[in-house]
């Protein structure tokens, strides 16, 4: 491509290319968790074939050796096409500041080993949902160089022809405020809603004591609710304004025509319109606001009727569902966002079902999720399922007698041992595939760790945790490219990442606590960017700068397993 090519498209799309050039993959690096491990951990790094035979790992402070052993010997893992030898330094555990060596080679990124050792990564990873925030100024005192004005107030949203009724004909104005923007785009679609505010959910659900103890320094802080449940209710309280109160039915999305350019958000102005109701978001809204029910139960002091409201609209919803059952999205013709589009709704509909018979305990809800049918994978937005059998398995105690608990258990555990084996087997000790290698890869490896958490909670077999945390490894750093994939998280991390208000706030960081989409193998984006991808490996097809929407975009349904595997990993590895 020409360069005068590449400026008209940049000039069309509205965006700009990055000041400073990509950091280049870190060939020939040791590669480890920047982030660090908490004291009792499995604790790896993965070493390039070059080099001495040994490691040691070396106090920053001191420059005394702290514990030194034999690297494996080396062997090729598929999806990188590239040789390793692993280190297993497990047996340190003393809390510190470390570097792995290897003669021969460069040093290791820093570590620590501390006992709080995801406490900021997790703070940062739920504070990246208040940065983007839609609706809202952020002011400096949260947001610190990040501070912007508002933008999307959505208080003025038409209703598309595809989403018009007998009662919001075609244009009708509603007001569907606040909410995330979903991604580095700033549009909102419920469907990637649904999985995020599961999983931030479950999170507060399996571990209470650490999301209370936490201090997030956003606007509602100190309100009497943990911070986690405050952000979740800033895009609950907007989902909610996406159903229909006519018939229970549920918007797609809220979005403009086509994408913005890179600019901020006050400086858009599309006019925004909810676009076509679809069975896949009328369920994840269903599941989501059965099981938000629950949890508000318990904050009736601060959100009076919340709870009840959510279980009522979970209800309406589901009744709207079963009268529609095969209302797959299709992208109108005048609408060019993303598409979040399912065909398969079996997995949507045994989750709503689940989360209803657990709000209910209602026996008509369990039948309804026809357990002996429903499968367990590992989630993602399209694929839902898990998230039934994973909230089945944690509210053991409010199964009826009509229930399962034999499958339920057997359902976790089957997935997590496969998982736990492929982890095994894997010369990287990963379990990640070349397969694995989608949009949003990154999500894949710790959504795969959220199912060996589950698997761990059940059975307590340690290397189901173990595989768990190598998940977490991978993404903090511990893979071929040397990066921490979370942006201001570790020596080195994405600092172009594709995120509109990163590209144009004018600070040279990136908004901070995001977790990019990571390495792509389908590359859809190399003809939209300037600079080529360094490698057709899988697990190397990744470029740190602000064109590739395909694998270094940031979403919300991406950080969300990472607040969720931080969490477990800290709170789990060294129980108090
Ligand atoms: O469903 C097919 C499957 O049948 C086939 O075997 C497989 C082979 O690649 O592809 C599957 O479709 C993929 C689809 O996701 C479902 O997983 C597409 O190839 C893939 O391109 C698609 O990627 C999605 C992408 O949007 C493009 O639509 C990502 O999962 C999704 O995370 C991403 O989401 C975007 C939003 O649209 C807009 N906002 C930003 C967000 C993140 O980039
Ligand atoms: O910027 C858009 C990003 O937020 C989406 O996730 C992505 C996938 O649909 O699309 C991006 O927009 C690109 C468009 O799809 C193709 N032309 C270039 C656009 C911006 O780089």
């Amino acid at each position: 491509m020409t360069h005068l090519r590449i400026a008209a498209l940049l000039l069309a799309v509205g965006m700009s290319a990055c000041s400073t050039p990509p950091v280049p993959p870190a060939a020939g690096a040791i590669q480890v968790n920047q982030a660090g491990f908490v004291p009792g951990a499995a604790k790896w790094a993965a070493v390039p074939p070059a080099g001495g035979a040994a490691f040691s790992v070396v106090d920053v402070r001191t420059g005394r050796e702290a514990y030194r052993g034999v690297l494996a010997a080396p062997a090729t893992w598929a999806p990188a096409q590239q040789a390793v030898r692993m280190a297993d330094f497990s047996p340190l555990t003393t809390p510190g500041e470390y570097r792995l060596q290897v003669d021969g080679l460069a040093d290791s990124p820093r570590f620590t080993i501390a006992p709080d050792a995801y406490a900021a990564l997790n703070a940062a990873a739920l504070k990246a949902y208040y940065y983007n925030r839609a609706g809202i100024a952020l002011e400096p005192r949260h947001a610190g160089p990040w501070a912007r004005p508002a933008g999307h107030p959505d208080t003025h949203v038409l209703v598309h022809a595809s989403a018009a009724g007998p009662g919001r004909p075609e244009g009708t104005v509603i007001s569907s405020p606040k909410g995330w923007y979903d991604a580095g785009d700033y549009n909102k679609y419920i469907v990637n809603s649904g999985i995020t505010v599961y999983t931030l959910l479950a999170a507060y659900e399996h571990f209470p004591q650490f999301f209370r103890a936490q201090a997030l320094n956003i606007p509602e802080s100190g309100n009497g609710l943990p911070g986690l449940l405050d952000e979740a209710l800033w895009n609950l309280d907007w989902m909610l304004t996406m159903q229909d109160p006519a018939d229970g039915g549920v918007y797609h999305k809220l979005t403009d025509k086509g994408f913005d350019g890179a600019v901020m958000p006050h400086q858009t102005g599309g006019q925004r319109y909810v676009v076509m109701k679809s069975t896949a978001a009328t369920l994840d809204f269903a599941a989501v606001m059965a099981q938000a029910s629950r949890v508000f139960a318990a904050f009736e002091a601060q959100r009076p009727g919340l709870s009840a409201r959510m279980l009522a609209a979970a209800r309406q919803a589901w009744r709207w569902a079963q009268e529609h059952p095969a209302v797959v999205y299709r992208q109108p013709p005048d609408i060019h966002t993303g598409g979040y589009d399912d065909s398969h709704l079996a997995d949507e509909f045994a989750w709503a079902a689940a989360e209803l018979y657990l709000s209910t305990r209602d026996d008509a809800y369990l039948a309804a999720m026809k357990p002996a049918e429903a499968t367990m994978g590992v989630p993602g937005w399209s694929d839902v399922g898990a998230l039934a059998w994973i909230s089945l398995a944690h509210h053991r105690e409010r199964l009826t007698p009509a229930a399962d608990r034999a499958l339920v258990e057997r359902r976790i555990t089957g997935q997590a041992r496969q998982l736990a084996d492929a982890w095994q087997a894997s010369p990287y000790r990963v379990a990640m595939q070349t397969g694995d290698f989608v949009w949003g890869s990154n999500a894949v490896a710790l959504n795969q760790a959220l199912v060996l958490v589950q698997g761990y909670r059940l059975t307590r077999e340690r290397r189901m945790l173990d595989a768990a945390q190598a998940a977490l490894d991978y993404v903090l750093g511990r893979n071929p490219l040397g990066l921490s994939m979370v942006t201001g998280i570790g020596e080195h991390s994405p600092m172009h990442p594709h995120h509109r208000p990163s590209m144009a706030d004018g600070v040279a960081a990136p908004v901070p606590g995001f977790i990019v989409g990571g390495p792509h193998a389908g590359q859809h984006d190399a003809k939209d960017c300037p600079v080529p991808y360094a490698s057709k490996a899988p697990a190397l097809s990744y470029i740190d700068h602000d064109c590739s929407y395909a694998s270094n975009e940031v979403a919300i349904n991406w950080n969300a397993p990472l607040v969720y595997v931080s969490a477990a990993l800290q709170v789990l590895t060294d129980p108090h």
